[in-house]
């Protein structure tokens, strides 16, 4: 139907059609990338325990081919699904996939699959070998709960470890280690990687080293000596969020600190996203030195009308991931090959956004877009007082204090997807708060006015972006617009957030663009880039 038609994305990771959901072992092998996806073939739902491998290759990590599913559930250790997994390249320069198979019981198990020909440059066939599951499951754990795992390393003991979901006793949410000589009879460690009884199920568990604090280049999991600085991301399955902490792994205990000050519950961790994406992963790049993230963006929008247009789910667009100079978060930023995808652009130097002001950007089709701000604030003295011992949450002040609600310094912002007459727009924006004697910046993506549909969820979202204001007097925006994605990067890739969202004029007219304030004092905008992006070439053509 034409009204949907405007919804699909030009430039995120989408199959041609039908259901997708988790990111799967991504890789960089023989000078191409492939991507591996939770795929449902028969339609734009999950379904019922029929869940494939898509597969897809690129040379840029930008356009992609689609191949045949890589697997299927067919055979006895996964004939009700091939869940969630990820990739290991071998000493050998082999790739493996290491996968959870539901099983013809029901069970969930861990299962090996490798290349049928690993000198076919696309790696179209896989194989499963009859000695599956490489990993039962264990008695202490649930039949329901005991997937997803991870790509595998080695320690300095030559034995690999792979990190697998769990869940011990009803409620206790645990990553167990599994030790292996030769990838396929593999042992449960005694001690869990990580467990907190308080969190429940956690899924999709990634662990990677990084490199020393703010070097931008991504580590291969190599055998360290002793502790080595990672970090751990956990996809928590009670609040459908995506967690991360920084600590130390322990490469002969195979045990996990999060540093000092940390909560073991991983709900009181970072978010690695404060809108709406779950089951991330990350790959170490080889062709560029980099660590590269993927993670599911689900629809927000009544499965009937996902239905109907044919197809559910986009991948965010990969992510580099490094981390700060701070030691305590990541940096996330969009690969530089999107770039690529910039043609007309728009440039504001040295201007301001006055007291109340609405500015449109001139020059940019609004659907699909880059935006780069920087915003410098004169004067932080206005800033409102935010309770000393006030609970601070930050969705909750991003829903009391939208774009429309004065305040001191902020709320100023870039106002998307928005029609001609701003009935409908999405408000991406940052309000400085004064708290216990420190400045906050708090930076909210608002769709509460997204769309006129009142059947979609459209929160508004925030998070609190962990930078000294004070210092640096200027804030960095970047948000990536493409129909109904809105991907946004506070403060350099400290603060990430993106949304679904479902504007109805996109179907009759343009989107606009416009940057606000809604402080009382104006704000500069040193430098404003606004670039169209071209469509993308992903997944039209099929290859195999
Ligand atoms: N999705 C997969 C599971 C994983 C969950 C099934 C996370 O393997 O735990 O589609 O979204």
């Amino acid at each position: 139907t034409p009204r949907h038609g405007g919804f699909r994305t030009a430039y995120h990771f989408q199959p041609a059609k039908n259901w997708q959901n988790d990111p799967n072992g991504p890789m960089y092998h023989g000078g191409k990338y492939h991507f591996f996806y939770q795929y449902n073939p028969h339609g734009a739902t999950w379904g019922t325990g029929n869940l494939s491998w898509g597969h897809s290759v690129s040379a840029d990590l930008v356009s992609w081919t689609a191949l045949h599913t890589a697997l299927d559930p067919d055979s006895p250790f996964d004939a009700n699904g091939c869940w969630s997994g990820s990739a290991t390249i071998l000493p050998d320069g082999r790739p493996a996939v290491l996968y959870t198979g539901i099983d013809a019981a029901g069970n969930q198990v861990q299962n090996v699959a490798f290349p049928k020909n690993a000198s076919d440059p696309l790696l179209r066939e896989w194989v499963k070998p009859g000695y599956n599951p490489v990993i039962p499951l264990p008695g202490d754990v649930e039949h329901d709960s005991f997937r997803d795992p991870s790509t595998a390393w080695r320690g300095r003991d030559g034995l690999w470890r792979v990190a697998v979901a769990a869940k011990l006793d009803a409620s206790v949410g645990s990553t167990l280690i599994y030790r292996s000589k030769d990838f396929l009879r593999w042992e449960r460690n005694a001690a869990p990687l990580y467990e907190s009884p308080a969190a429940g199920m956690v899924e999709c568990p990634d662990l990677f080293p990084v490199a020393e604090p703010g070097h931008q280049n991504g580590l291969d999991y190599a055998p360290s000596n002793g502790a080595a600085r990672h970090v751990l991301k956990l996809s928590v399955m009670a609040t459908l969020q995506d967690y991360y902490v920084v600590g130390w792994y322990d490469d002969a205990a195979d045990t996990f600190a999060p540093a000092a000050g940390a909560d073991n519950d991983s709900r009181t961790w970072r978010r690695l996203d404060y809108g709406h994406v779950y089951a991330s992963k990350s790959f170490f790049d080889a062709r560029k030195n980099r660590r590269v993230l993927w993670g599911w963006a689900n629809e927000s929008d009544p499965e009937a009308d996902y239905v109907a247009r044919g197809w559910s789910g986009v991948q965010t667009v990969p992510r580099k991931v490094w981390l700060d100079r701070d030691g305590k978060q990541l940096l996330q930023w969009p690969i530089e090959e999107i770039e690529t995808l910039r043609k007309k652009r728009v440039q504001l130097l040295g201007t301001k956004v006055n007291a109340g002001g609405v500015n449109e950007i001139i020059g940019v089709a609004g659907s699909q877009a880059d935006v780069e701000v920087v915003f410098e604030i004169p004067a932080l003295e206005g800033a409102e007082n935010l309770e000393p011992n006030g609970l601070l949450d930050p969705q909750k002040l991003c829903g009391e204090k939208g774009a429309s609600v004065p305040g001191g310094v902020g709320p100023f912002g870039l106002l998307v997807l928005a029609s001609g007459d701003l009935h409908e727009h999405t408000s991406v924006f940052f309000r400085v708060f004064k708290h216990d004697g420190k400045y906050k910046v708090l930076m909210c993506a608002d769709l509460t006015r997204s769309t006129t549909r009142v059947d979609v969820y459209k929160p508004p979202y925030g998070g609190f972006v962990d930078m000294d204001i004070q210092k640096t007097r200027s804030i960095s925006l970047r948000t990536l617009i493409d129909h109904s994605v809105v991907e946004s990067f506070g403060g350099g890739g400290r603060t990430c957030i993106t949304a679904r969202t479902y504007p109805m004029h996109v179907e009759m007219s343009n989107s606009h663009l416009y940057m606000f304030n809604n402080g009382t004092g104006s704000v500069k905008v040193s430098k404003l880039e606004a670039w169209e992006l071209a469509t993308a070439t992903v997944n039209v053509a099929h290859d195999g």
